[in-house]
């Protein structure tokens, strides 16, 4: 058996472990992050079940923590004092990046993790099988129910060799991409295999499986090795560490073989992680700001090369430089060392230990910019900046281009790279996270005017409706309702948020939508991919979506849609998408019905033709669907 397959057995409540078949999986920990956090704790309180069930659950404060008016801070009082109460490890902003910390400090080999983040894959590096999910399921998980996924096919990454100097990490995950692009993933567990793998710390390795994400992938995963041994070791979490490697005659469903010895600095071109070149192929570009850190890149190993890259050196004028370390861990490490010194003195602005310019909040480049992020998404506009031109590279390509001012062959660039030396233990001081009280009946939670009561939808779709908006291939959770300073804070208000709804795609969006009783978006292949915000379907949901007719889904989106309401449906025969345009009227049969007796949806156009549309539907997905979305389906007696 695989690693995968190995964990996936012992989690194993519902379902066989036969690719396409739906599996119920237990849940040992989940974690949350604020600005998905806030909707998944009213939901987990609209539960009514008294403390989480996980084996632990952690809450972080780490997306909105600009605090330019009282929203973010409300939704920060918010979640300590849902944590403390429920029995939820409470970790501040300033404790940094919750998938970063997560791996420092709580993450076990073998255990199973869902969290409302898309790159909680990042546990894979720790041979951790660990899933992003919608804020939903991951209440319904500490309330102790399975977690629900499609049994992936598992796809042996076979890394044969050795990276050579200035190609990292980063450049595997962005060859992987480069071969399989954004949708390449759907359906399938990336697990990492071969020679290659002894060679990456764990750090390197949860760079890989934080952007499995991007692969549209369900999740990434490497052993549990020596290696990770080693980690948590340093770590002073030794005792927790179990060997889980392959079986010799594992069975995979399918093998890629990457070659690390031919491997070359790459970096992802404007607007799509999978649009991957060679640096060297494009050197030259002048560049104009450059970020190291988030979720992927802002590792210790990561700030010490560039401590080490940008001793005695000077960034070049016309870059702005920004470095986030990824944890409190990280930064206290560089701080006691002679690390953070040589950062500042480069040039370098330190931003704090947070998501950052990475989801916008804050640091948006000039008009056309070109930005140069070892971050996972570059989707148009995600840095705040709509004509912001953002590439994706590893932190030595960023760092060549920091320093020359323009996009830069970092191994032509610098000559022997500087040997980085881990310390023997890292810094430890869990002082800043708050354990919860051993009693939370008496626990009051603080509810400032940024909490909006959460909204309760029925199914009322009939026979009809209209299609509110047509869009095309690989949108994006950040189309659907984009992030930002400005946008972010009303993540706990959902009738303010859905205003944006669309906003940079179609700026009337919302206001239309209001007006149809009954919606459609139609939309093209690999829809909603990318962040797991569940926003992105409760907003079009609030707006009366009650259809999406698309070619084809990315995986959380296509739960959190089921989640809330939202029939899913995929074409039949993808040209057909051809004959719907935004404002036709579609007509179909009585749609309770169809679903309840599985009947063929056939949606009649404005133009009378007839179209086949497809839902490859659960009974328990379909029951959910009926009551109106899962938290109604949970409280009503169909459960
Ligand atoms: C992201 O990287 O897009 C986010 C912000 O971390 C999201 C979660 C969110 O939208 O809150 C994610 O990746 O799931
Ligand atoms: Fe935060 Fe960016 Fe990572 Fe999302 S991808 S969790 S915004 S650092």
């Amino acid at each position: 058996m695989s690693v995968a397959k190995k964990i996936i057995e012992r989690h194993l409540l519902s379902g066989e472990m036969k690719a396409g078949e739906e599996i119920g999986l237990k849940i040992d920990q989940t974690l949350t992050q604020d600005a998905t956090g806030t909707m998944a704790y009213l939901q987990f309180e609209a539960m009514g079940v008294p403390r989480v069930k996980t084996k632990l659950s952690v809450s972080y404060v780490d997306h909105n923590t600009l605090q330019s008016g009282f929203e973010n801070a409300d939704d920060h009082k918010f979640l300590q004092t849902i944590a403390t109460k429920y029995g939820i490890v409470f970790s501040p902003a300033g404790n940094g990046i919750c998938h970063q910390v997560h791996l420092e400090r709580f993450g076990v080999p073998g255990m199973t993790l869902i969290g409302s983040d898309s790159h909680t894959p990042t546990g894979g590096g720790i041979g951790m099988l660990a899933f992003g999910a919608g804020g939903l399921d991951v209440a319904c998980a500490m309330a102790g129910q399975p977690f629900y996924i499609t049994m992936p096919k598992i796809i042996k990454v076979n890394l044969k060799g050795k990276l050579r100097d200035w190609v990292s990490a980063k450049d595997i995950i962005l060859e992987l991409l480069r071969i399989e692009s954004v949708k390449g993933g759907r359906g399938k567990i990336y697990e990492f295999a071969g020679e290659g793998v002894k060679t990456l710390s764990v750090p390197e390795r949860a760079t890989i499986t934080n952007m499995g994400t991007e692969l549209g992938a369900t999740t990434s995963i490497f052993p549990s090795d020596e290696i990770t041994k080693d980690f948590l070791v340093r770590q002073g979490r030794g005792n927790l560490w179990t060997q889980i490697v392959p079986d010799a005659d594992a069975v995979y469903d399918g093998e890629i073989i990457i070659d690390l010895n031919e491997l070359e600095p790459l970096i992802a071109c404007p607007h799509m992680p999978d649009k991957v070149v060679k640096v060297k192929d494009i050197e030259g570009i002048t560049v104009d700001q450059v970020g190291i850190g988030s979720c992927t890149n802002s590792s210790l190993a990561d700030m010490l090369l560039v401590a080490r890259t940008l001793k005695g050196r000077k960034i070049n004028k016309d870059v702005s430089f920004v470095v986030s370390p990824g944890s409190r861990q990280v930064l206290a490490m560089l701080g006691q060392s002679e690390a953070l010194f040589d950062i500042i003195e480069s040039g370098a602005r330190i931003l704090e230990s947070a998501c950052g310019p990475c989801i916008g909040m804050g640091q948006s480049p000039k008009s056309a910019a070109v930005s140069l992020r070892t971050f996972n998404r570059n989707f148009e506009g995600r840095s705040g900046t709509k004509d912001a031109q953002v590439y994706l590279c590893s932190p030595e390509v960023a760092l060549a281009a920091a320093l020359s001012g323009k996009i830069t062959d970092p191994v032509k660039y610098f000559g022997k790279k500087p040997d980085i030396k881990m310390p023997e233990k890292f810094l430890i001081d869990d002082a800043q996270f708050q354990q919860p009280s051993e009693d939370g009946s008496k626990v009051e939670v603080i509810k400032g005017p940024n909490i909006v009561s959460l909204k309760q939808f029925t199914f009322d779709l009939k026979n009809n409706a209209t299609a509110a908006l047509k869009v095309g291939d690989n949108i994006s959770t950040d189309h659907i309702l984009p992030a930002g300073a400005k946008i972010l804070p009303f993540r706990s208000n959902l009738p303010k948020i859905s205003e944006f709804t669309y906003a940079a795609v179609d700026p009337d969006f919302a206001k239309r939508a209001k007006t149809i009783e009954n919606g459609i978006i139609i939309g093209g292949e690999n829809y909603g991919q990318g962040s797991s915000r569940e926003h992105a379907a409760l907003a079009p949901r609030f707006l009366n979506i009650k259809i999406l007719l698309v070619k084809s889904f990315a995986r959380i989106h296509l739960a959190n849609l089921i989640n809330f309401g939202i029939i899913p449906l995929t074409f039949d025969n993808p040209k057909d998408y051809d004959l719907i345009e935004t404002g036709d009227a579609l007509t179909f049969a009585d749609a309770a019905n169809i679903l309840k007796n599985n009947e063929d949806f056939l949606i009649k156009t404005k133009n009378g033709k007839q179209i086949k549309a497809n839902y490859a539907l659960t009974q328990r997905q379909k029951e959910i669907l009926l009551a109106g979305g899962l938290l109604n389906w949970i409280k009503s007696d169909s459960k």
